[in-house]
Formats: structure tokens, sequence, C-alpha cells
């Protein structure tokens, strides 16, 4: 059991604990700077004043957040949690569409911003009532207002449950939810997942690939690291090849990243040429890893990934194994402090060998902002998952499925309603039905099935049109990759959409 003060802030838990021992000591390096602890203290104080006594934030305000992976994006982070705000973090590649939708569900009023990417925030921002301040940093902004700023900055006086984080998943119908998240969860998935699986220590150096605003990200990155006053390594761009002249370069010894990632690094690795030897724990998440991937990364470097199975609703991973526990192609078991069971179709635990679907408990959970959607994810008092799983004789959990229509792509969660929609603001198309289809490379990829207009000529250039047009309406990732002309689709006497029907054509 997890035991925190009923006053906390978990800001002054991550970094002023570090001032005293590990105040000289690297806590961020980037291709641009490092920042020792003490360094990175200040400049999280001289933003939390720009943000309380430039902009008036008040404990509880919600700040947007919007960066690729860098010091100003952390730093900015963990002031709006010193300063007693709400930190939305929001992912680099969402558009105009995406972010107001958040904007106006979060209420946000404040929102710090990388000036590469404060134009579809701009678009948004025309239809957020709340949002009255837009700050950027990269435009010389905020650190004008920083440098102007005291050093130092007195902490919010906290509640451990008072709400620090709403952390954006795209459901089902593409409608965002915003999962709520306080300052004892964030020391909560340190003390469980960092302490009892991943086991950090203070001279480890920390890198990855998975952004900030993912809470697979902040934990990796952010949170494991500064609870034990180690070294986190931020990239703003990390495809494999760069993570892995990264990894050499700052002789890195715990990585994050997604089996896509990991089965691209393994192959580059066995073709040689990478120096991998300072790495000690290689942490996979995001999507299921696949047994062939753990078993090519081991032949090229004799290391074991650690996969493990998290959710923006529970903040991180919640089923795991430590290295000697590990075994391969299974999920793992519950971490310390977490329970799961997999459950029939009115909740009841099925036998161990029978597939259902995932329930977990522990010490963070599901709680979502003003969405209906928490009474049919939390069912007396067990967080139920979109995936279904088998529990083997031993305990191991092993991923069957997904269990929604969530199309889950090279580690990106994708909304097939969502592409529907995208695809349907086209003039060429008259229907559409989005699925994932089997893809060797990334798991699975966006297959689009249209019903063109009648008029229009359905070719390759028809195809590339509409991928275009995904890309300007939603985030660019979530463009189908695969796209099919059909004279009809499959519908239910009612008229509703047939999902599985298409889900089997794609299989082929
Ligand atoms: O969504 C996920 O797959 C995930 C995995 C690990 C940690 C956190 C999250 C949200």
């Amino acid at each position: 059991q997890l035991r925190y003060p009923t006053r906390l802030n978990c800001a002054v838990e991550l970094l002023d604990r570090n001032l005293t021992a590990r105040g000289d000591h690297p806590a961020v390096v980037t291709p641009v700077e490092t920042l020792t602890y003490r360094q990175l203290a200040e400049r999280v104080n001289r933003i939390a004043h720009v943000l309380v006594h430039r902009q008036g934030l008040v404990p509880g305000n919600r700040v947007l957040l919007r960066g690729p992976n860098n010091a100003w994006m952390l730093a900015a982070s963990l002031a709006v949690l010193r300063a007693g705000g709400v930190a939305v973090p929001t992912m680099p590649l969402l558009r105009a569409k995406e972010l107001g939708q958040m904007l106006r569900k979060a209420r946000v009023g404040h929102a710090l911003c990388d000036a590469r990417l404060a134009e579809e925030l701009g678009k948004a921002a025309t239809e957020a009532p709340d949002l009255r301040h837009v700050t950027q940093w990269g435009d010389g902004s905020l650190e004008a207002l920083c440098a102007a700023a005291p050093p130092s900055f007195p902490a919010c006086d906290t509640a451990a449950e008072d709400v620090c984080l709403i952390g954006f998943t795209s459901g089902t119908t593409g409608e965002p939810k915003g999962t709520m998240h306080a300052h004892r969860d964030m020391l909560a998935i340190c003390d469980a997942y960092g302490q009892e699986v991943l086991r950090p220590r203070a001279e480890d150096v920390f890198i990855g690939s998975p952004p900030l605003a993912f809470t697979f990200g902040l934990g990796g990155l952010a949170l494991f690291p500064f609870r034990v006053g180690a070294t986190t390594v931020l990239l703003e761009r990390a495809p494999p090849e760069e993570l892995l002249s990264a990894i050499a370069r700052h002789r890195a010894t715990i990585c994050f990243t997604a089996p896509t990632a990991w089965r691209a690094m393994a192959q580059a690795v066995a073709a040689g040429g990478h120096d991998v030897s300072s790495l000690r724990r290689c942490v996979s998440a995001g999507e299921v890893l696949p047994k062939p991937v753990f078993e090519s990364w081991q032949r090229a470097t004799g290391l074991s990934i650690m996969d493990g199975i998290g959710a923006t609703e529970m903040l991180h991973i919640f089923i795991g194994a430590p290295e000697e526990a590990i075994r391969p192609g299974a999920t793992g078991l519950p971490v310390p402090g977490y329970e799961a069971r997999v459950i029939g179709p009115e909740g009841e635990e099925v036998p161990r060998g029978t597939p259902g679907r995932l329930a977990v408990r522990g010490p963070t959970g599901c709680r979502y902002l003003a969405d209906p959607r928490q009474a049919d994810y939390v069912q007396r008092g067990w967080n139920i998952t979109g995936d279904t799983y088998v529990q083997d004789a031993d305990g191991y959990f092993w991923y069957q499925a997904r269990s929604d229509d969530m199309i889950v792509s090279a580690g990106y969660n994708i909304a097939g309603p969502e592409v529907e929609a995208a695809l349907l603001t086209h003039p060429a198309v008259r229907e559409c039905g989005v699925v994932g289809a089997p893809d060797a490379e990334r798991g699975m990829i966006v297959k689009a099935y249209v019903v063109p207009q009648a008029d229009v000529v359905a070719d390759a250039a028809l195809v590339r049109a509409l991928q275009e047009h995904v890309k300007t309406e939603i985030a660019p990732y979530k463009y189908p990759r695969a796209v099919e002309f059909v004279a009809a689709l499959p519908r239910t006497g009612t008229g509703k959409l047939q999902r599985f029907a298409l889900r089997q054509m794609a299989r082929g």
C-alpha cells in the first residue's frame, strides 16, 4: 500500500528533493543544452512566476502545454505543477480541430507553446473562449519573461489528491476523453512500476521516443528518472536510427520506445555499427510486443525487452515483469500494488486460459473529466480496459486483441470513426468505413473502404488526394495508408455499418 502525506506537491518531490545531494548532477540533456537539477529548478521557478504573477494563474487553472520533447517543454510542465495548476499536455502532431476540442472540454485558460507549433493552436484558440493567455517559447517571448523573473518560487501548497494533470486520449468515437490524475498519482507510478519493476538508479541515463505529452513518455522520460535523481535525455525527433546514435552518444542505460522501433533497432544493431553496450533496461509499451521482436533484440544485443501494458486512464504501466520474471510473448504480471483479472460479459472472473476483457485496479485509476463513458470504464471499482487477454496457470497475462474499434498502428491509437468523419468532408466521398488491416511493419494500418460519388474517377490520384485531405483535417499519423473503392458498404438491417465485416475484408 502506497502512503503519501495529505499535503503534497509532486514537483517539489521530484525536483527539490534532488537539490541538496544532486544539485549539480545533470537532470536533462538535449542536443542544444544540458541543465543540472539546480538549473532546471530555476527555469521551472521562473516559468511558475510568469504563470502566476504575469498571467494571473490561480491553483486549479488548466494550462495547455504544446511542444516537442525538450527542456522547455519539460520545465513548463513542472512549472504548472509547482504553481498548483493543472497541466493539459497535447501531442505535437495534433491539429486545430483536436486542440479545440481539448481546450473547450478542459476549459483551458492558459497555454505555453513551442513557437514552431503555434499555428494550429492559434487556429484552435479562435473557438476557445476561456483561453486568455498564450505564451510561446522558442521565439524569445517566454525566455525574456523568464530572464526578468526571480529564480526561486514558493511551491503551491497542494493536496495529494488535487488534480494536476489532464491527459487526453481519443475515444472510439474520436471525441477525446480527458483523464484526470492527482499529485499523488505522479509519485505512485514511480513507486509502483518504477521501484518494483524498472528499479532505476541515480546513475541511470534515460532516453526514448514517446512524447512527454503521452503519459508513457511523461513517466519514462521525466517522473521515473527524477524520482531517483537520474538524468533524462530528450530528443525532439527519435526515429530508430537517431535513437540508436543517441544511446551510444549519451551512454544511455534505460530506453523507452514502442515495438515498431525495437524491431527496427534490432535489425540495425544486427547489421552492425551500433554501440548499445551502455543499455541495461529496454522498455516497450503502447502496443503488444511480438515475441519475434523480443527474440531478435535479444539475439542482437543479449538484452531482454521489458514489455508492459499501460493506459492513459491508469497513467502508466500496470502489467509488466521485472527482468528476471519475463516470459517472452506474455505481457507479464500485475505490477505490485495493482490487481488484474480477466472477466466475462457479466463482469465475472473467467477461468484461467479463457479469453475475456482485462480489468485492473490499483493505486492509480480512471477519472474522466465530465464524461458519461466513466460508467463504462470503471465498474465496481475495476477499470475495464478495451483489451482482450488470457491469464495462464502461472498468472501471466497474454494479449489477444483489442476489444473495441480502436486501431493501434505503430503505437498510435486511432479511432476509425474519426478518420471516417475526416474522409466524409471530401467532396468525392459518398460513404466510407475505416478499420485496421494487419501489417507486418506497423502491427496494423488504417484502411478506408470508400464509396465514391457517382461522377468521380476512382483512381490512384484520388487515393492520394483523400490521404492528403485527411492529413490536413486531423493529425497526419491518422491518415489511411490503404484506400479501397467499393460499390457499397456492409450494413445491418437498420443501416448500421458492420465494422466486423469490414475487418474481415481487411484481413483478406
Ligand atoms: O497507452 C498506452 O499504451 C500506455 C502504455 C504505457 C504507459 C502509458 C500508456 C498510456
